[in-house]
């Protein structure tokens, strides 16, 4: 449970922090020389009946803005502190504003410094902050008067916080691991130790871990939180983690620890963008700081359809100047750098698109409906299943659940998901290509499976699926290496079959010197070459070498006679060979080459053996 203090400066943020939890945390000597607060402090604050709370207090200078939201992000209660002598100031709005952006689950108005006003005052401020809170996250926050100074209304205070706390649903410890680093330090003989409030998911000691968005793997070594060494760091705890072989410079404010191995940092992504009402609007060249996280990198919007204006939601590509590690769902907020101001932010709805310049999506979709837009992208390549958790920003036991609930797609035997729709279509095109093939190729004996994964253009799996719907629904088989329309079989019919009949009868009369194919395509005039193969796999006719083709009867009478003639460890010299064949030497050598490969033969250094049984 974490709890962060927003405010404008010198309201009493710090000092208020002090009397709930007896901890100063301005400890920098400039904070001390100054009077103000410069960088985060934390603090532990116990709350009846609820435990102990991490108490996160931010800087309310306008030049700390940066700071204060690495402060509040991640924060599960805002505690936002306003002087009762001054009442709403410039940083009170906009950290109000960051809270609203941020989606600060519930939270507490502190009305500090009661002691300096009278009661008509302090009824009139009340109305006043009462009225700023409309439209935010603590429209209807309790707003409880204070004095840091005199202790009044502090038991109040707590009991307002625990309340707030006790309306907090649970996080699930069984989610992705995530932390972002918001201070890191090195301490002598413990190493490199980040602190931060864990996001998500829950890490074991000894974990191993990535440090993002650089990817660099590493290992926990200890585990701390509020000061106590503990096994765990739990979602929704302020922890410390000292880090093995890394040094502090490696995992500065603004890293991320997590221990996904597939989790990828995002350069571009889609988000829905809103401006604050009162921002100038804002076009696609306008450079913004974009903060989430504890991380702010330089960024550009552009949102669909023209420049963002206050007052819509708008579906944006966010293009980033240096790599962030998003997931679906994070909050984030947009900055002019100068004069800094606070313009705007939105919500990440995919941090990692699958093409290179995605379509902005419409704003406010849901989580079936970013699927099927994440599918529908992916089309024939689909989605990886396990990239489901991060890219739509549900735990990972629930990525599942999506696909019984209704989502029109399957899952691949490599990982894929895919749209049912994509495998609908590749299944029709493959059987109009395999029934195209047959068309065109009439002697063939089916379309090869590896030019049809080619023509499909889909991943090899989406290819086996659609060969698979059109196995089961009867309408193509596949045999071997080749897919055809299902009972076809390759035959000669018309031209086809008349150059089969004059081929088969040229080599009959050419017997065991068959003519080669340039001769037989002279002969017939027509190329011969694919009834030849039709032949060949039919089994009628045998290539003894490259374009000379016998009958397979003269062949294997030819071949009867040479094993029949040559007795067992003899050496045969190619004369006794050709003696023996009736072979002329131009088709005595192919042949005993093809004996050779066959096994019938084997050669020696004069001459051939008889080989095998
Ligand atoms: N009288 C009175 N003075 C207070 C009270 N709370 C704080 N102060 C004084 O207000 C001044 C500012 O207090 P801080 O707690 O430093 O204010 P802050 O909001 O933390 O300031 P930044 O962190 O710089 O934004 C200090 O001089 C405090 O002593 C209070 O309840 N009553
Ligand atoms: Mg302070």
């Amino acid at each position: 449970m974490i709890i962060g203090t927003a405010g404008h400066i010198d309201h009493g943020k710090t000092t208020l922090v002090q009397a709930l939890t007896g901890v100063d945390t301005d400890r920098l000597p400039e904070e001390k020389k100054r009077g103000i607060t410069i960088e985060l402090g934390f603090a532990p604050l116990v709350l009846p009946g609820i435990g102990t709370a991490g108490v996160v207090d931010v800087p309310g200078h306008e030049a700390f803005v940066r700071t204060m939201l690495a402060g509040a992000t991640g924060v599960d209660l805002a505690l936002l502190v306003v002087a009762a002598d001054e009442g709403m100031m410039p940083q009170t709005r906009e950290h109000l504003a960051i809270l609203s952006l941020l989606a600060v689950r519930g939270g507490v108005v502190a009305l500090t410094k009661t002691d300096l006003v009278d009661d008509e005052w302090l009824a009139l401020v009340t109305e006043d902050v009462r009225n700023a809170l409309a439209g935010s996250p603590l429209t209807d926050a309790p707003i409880v008067p204070v004095s840091a100074t005199t202790g009044a209304g502090l038991d109040a205070l707590r009991a307002a916080l625990a309340a707030a706390a006790s309306r907090l649903s649970a996080r699930d410890p069984n989610d992705l691991f995530r932390m972002p680093v918001d201070r890191s330090f090195t301490i002598k003989g413990t190493g490199t130790v980040v602190t931060g409030t864990v996001w998500s998911g829950s890490l074991p000691a000894d974990a191993t871990v990535r440090i993002m968005p650089g990817g660099r793997v590493a290992r926990v070594r200890g585990i701390q939180s509020h000061g106590a060494a503990t096994t765990v760091a739990a979602p929704g705890a302020r922890v410390a983690l000292s880090i093995a072989g890394v040094e502090r410079d490696d995992l500065p404010r603004g890293s991320w620890i997590i221990t996904d191995p597939d989790w990828p940092a995002s350069k571009i992504l889609r988000a829905d963008v809103a401006l604050l009402e009162d921002a100038a609007p804002l076009g696609p060249r306008t450079r913004v700081r974009f903060h989430l996280g504890t991380q702010d990198v330089g960024a550009r919007i552009v949102a669909a359809g023209g420049p963002l204006a206050p007052g819509t939601i708008r579906g944006a590509r966010v293009l980033l100047d240096e790599p962030v590690l998003a997931r679906a769902g994070d909050r984030f907020v947009l900055r002019l750098p100068s004069p800094a101001a606070t313009i705007g932010g939105g919500v990440v709805s995919d941090p990692s698109p699958g093409v290179a310049r995605p379509r902005p999506w419409p704003a406010n979709l849901g989580v079936a409906e970013r699927l099927q837009a994440a599918l529908a992208e992916g089309a024939g390549q689909g989605v990886q299943s396990r990239s489901l958790a991060v890219r739509l920003g549900v735990a990972p036991a629930a990525t599942g659940a999506l696909l019984g609930a209704g989502a029109a797609a399957v899952a691949t035997p490599d990982g894929r998901l895919v749209a049912l729709t994509v495998i609908d279509e590749a299944a029709s095109r493959a059987r109009s290509l395999v029934a195209a093939h047959h068309r065109q190729f009439p002697l063939d004996p089916g379309l090869p499976l590896a030019a049809l994964r080619g023509a499909l253009g889909v991943a090899g799996s989406v290819v086996e699926l659609a060969l698979g719907r059109l196995a089961s629904s009867g309408a193509v088989e596949v045999a071997g290496a080749t897919a055809r329309l299902t009972g076809w079989a390759p035959a000669l019919v018309g031209a086809e079959q008349a150059i089969a009949t004059a081929v088969e009868a040229r080599l009959l009369a050419g017997g065991r010197e068959p003519p080669s194919v340039p001769e037989l395509a002279a002969a017939i005039g027509a190329d011969p070459r694919p009834v030849l193969r039709f032949l060949e796999r039919q089994g009628a006719v045998v290539a003894v070498e490259e374009d000379r083709y016998y009958l397979a009867t003269e062949l294997a009478a030819l071949v009867d006679t040479l094993r029949a003639g040559m007795l067992a460890d003899r050496v045969y010299s190619p004369a006794q060979l050709r003696d023996l064949t009736g072979l002329s030497r131009k088709y005595l050598i192919p042949f005993l080459e093809y004996c050779d490969r066959q096994g019938v033969t084997a050669r020696r250094e004069s001459g051939r053996i008889r080989a095998g049984t």
